[in-house]
Formats: C-alpha cells, sequence, structure tokens
C-alpha cells in the first residue's frame, strides 16, 4: 500500500526531497519533524514516582471499560532514564532476547519497562537505539517515531533523519524507537502517523489493526514541568486494553504533551523494584513475561 510507505529524506530506499516531508503534514509544524522539551533537572528524591490506575476509558457512555495500568514520572531522566540493551551492552549484536526482570537487574532499575520493537524471529533489535551515550544501533532515518535525551538534557520525540541520529553538536545519550507517534505539543497525532509511518516494523497484523486493535500498550512521554513519563497498559490482543486513539487521548487527559508508542502486546510488561508489576498477556502456567529486547530502566543517577 503506497500510503504506508515511508516518505522520509534520508531513509534507504525511496528518497525525497525535503520539502515532500513538509508538504505532508500541517503547515503549522513548517520543516521540523520533531518537538524537544527540556527535562526536569531536580535533584532531590525520589527518583520516580509510579501510580497504579484503574480507569474507564472512554470516561462515559456505555461502550466504556475498565483498563488498568501504571504511569510512572521520572525526575531528572538524563541522569536517571537509560535504555538498555537485552541482557546487557551487546545484546543487540547478539540478538539476544532477554525479560525485563533479568535486564533490569544488571543496572538495578527501580522502574523498567519493555523498549523498542524486536524482530520476533531473529531477536534483532528494530529502529534506533543509543544506550548510555553508545550508538548501537542506526535505522538509517527509517520514519517511525523516536525518543531520545540529548547530552544537554533535551528531549526530543518525533522522526528523526540520520543526520539527526549522528548530530554530535549535542548527541543522543539515550534513544529508542517506537511505532506511531501518539501526542505531538499536546495533540492527539495518530492519523498524521498512520500515513508517515513503517508500519511493518510491528507485526501484529496490517499498520491499521495494529492502530485499532485493542490491546496491551506502553508509552514514553513528558509532561509539563519536564518530567519523563513511563506508561504502562494492561491488555490482551482482541481482548482487553485499548487501541492507540485511545492511548493518545487518554495520555491526553492526564496532561502529557508529547508520546510516542512503544511496544505492546506480549511485551508489555513493567517492573518495579525488580519485581513484575503487570499482568502479562502471554499463556504458560500462570501469565508469563516474554523475553524482549531492548528496556527503559529508572535507576539512581
Ligand atoms: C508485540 C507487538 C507486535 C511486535 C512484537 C515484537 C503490539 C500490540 O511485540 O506488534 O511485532 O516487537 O504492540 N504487539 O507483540
Amino acid at each position: 500500500d503506497p500510503l504506508l510507505q515511508p516518505y522520509f529524506p534520508y531513509q534507504h530506499g525511496p528518497r525525497h526531497h525535503h520539502r515532500y516531508v513538509r508538504d505532508c503534514q500541517p503547515i503549522k509544524y513548517g520543516n521540523v519533524t520533531h518537538e524537544a522539551w527540556p527535562s526536569d533537572n531536580r535533584t532531590d528524591s525520589p527518583v520516580a514516582t509510579t501510580r497504579t490506575f484503574v480507569s474507564y476509558i472512554p470516561p462515559d457512555g456505555e461502550n466504556r471499560k475498565v483498563v488498568y495500568g501504571h504511569f510512572t514520572f521520572v525526575r531528572n531522566p538524563l541522569r536517571t532514564f537509560s535504555v538498555l540493551e537485552p541482557g546487557g551492552a551487546g545484546g543487540c549484536q547478539a540478538q539476544r532476547r532477554a525479560t525485563v526482570e533479568e535486564t533490569a537487574r544488571l543496572r538495578k532499575c527501580l522502574v523498567a519497562q519493555n523498549g523498542g520493537y524486536f524482530n520476533m524471529e531473529t531477536g534483532e533489535c528494530l529502529g534506533n537505539v543509543v544506550s548510555d551515550g553508545k550508538l548501537v544501533r542506526n535505522s538509517g532515518g527509517l520514519q517511525n517515531a523516536q525518543f531520545g535525551i540529548r547530552k544537554d538534557g533535551t528531549m526530543v520525540f518525533g522522526y528523526l533523519s540520520e543526520e539527526d541520529v549522528l548530530d554530535q553538536a549535542n548527541p543522543f545519550v539515550q534513544l529508542v524507537s517506537g511505532v506511531v507517534w501518539l501526542l505531538r505539543d499536546g495533540e492527539v497525532y495518530v492519523s498524521q502517523s498512520r500515513v508517515a509511518e513503517c508500519g511493518d516494523v510491528q507485526t501484529t497484523g496490517t499498520f491499521d489493526k495494529f492502530i485499532n486493535v485493542i490491546s496491551a500498550r506502553t508509552a514514553v512521554g513528558h509532561d509539563s514541568q519536564g518530567q519523563l513519563v513511563l506508561v504502562h497498559v494492561d491488555g490482551q490482543t482482541e481482548s482487553r486494553g485499548v487501541n492507540l486513539w485511545e492511548m493518545a487521548e487518554f495520555l491526553k487527559k492526564q496532561g502529557i504533551i508529547n508520546a510516542i508508542n512503544l511496544d505492546g502486546g506480549g511485551s508489555a510488561t513493567l517492573v518495579l523494584n525488580g519485581t513484575l508489576a503487570s499482568y502479562p498477556s502471554e499463556h504458560c502456567m500462570w501469565r508469563c513475561p516474554r523475553s524482549i529486547s531492548t528496556i527503559l530502566c529508572v535507576h539512581e543517577p
């Protein structure tokens, strides 16, 4: 489907000149394909606060359903937040898979969630990965929603060219790729993401199915104070959880300004102080956390 083709100027494959990108997004954004926000830099504790929610989505009406999950608000993310490779450094190169608990233990994460998408057959990490200042994977400007923190503490959400990823003036110290930019500058950005992004990074089904199906979801965003916000919603594809429209609307109501969608479904996992704190959707004897790829880790500075 040509609509689902990416059209980023620096990607491998079809190339278009810069103007094409600008023409395909609302004019108010000009040539800019990402948003930047200074991160909170308070050094007092606690590093992070995790809140459980049990919410009706949508908030009223006959079709409302109960949705369970957590928000984690992270102070000083430049010093307390890392993207970690599965099973520690070198895990993407080795196409390793590990549970969030396993990877989180290595770095004593206070809060950890699954991060980027991966190839379910080979274990390959997908998208861009920068972990603690080390560029682990460069997707070549593939147009999917990104979240990163630069050396000066600026948080960046949105689409990045390969040039942006490799920037040396103010390099990324953490970077992870998702699929679907949920909120851009306080507004739901799902329909724009639908036409702009590479839907084949995910394997839930067609890009539309992936967007519209209810499932477990995870996301990363920020609030007006510059706190990083990790979000996790419990679910099971086609029976529990939220679609990406509901996810975006819900985050918007909580005052999140920019957010991207990260790996979900059976990958959605939250670990608090080393202990599983979510209800994974994969069946074993009980419910089992999946071995996944990169994680988001909140740790002591
Ligand atoms: C999850 C994803 C799937 C992806 C896989 C590996 C959802 C609903 O993890 O799309 O391909 O990354 O996000 N499902 O199963």
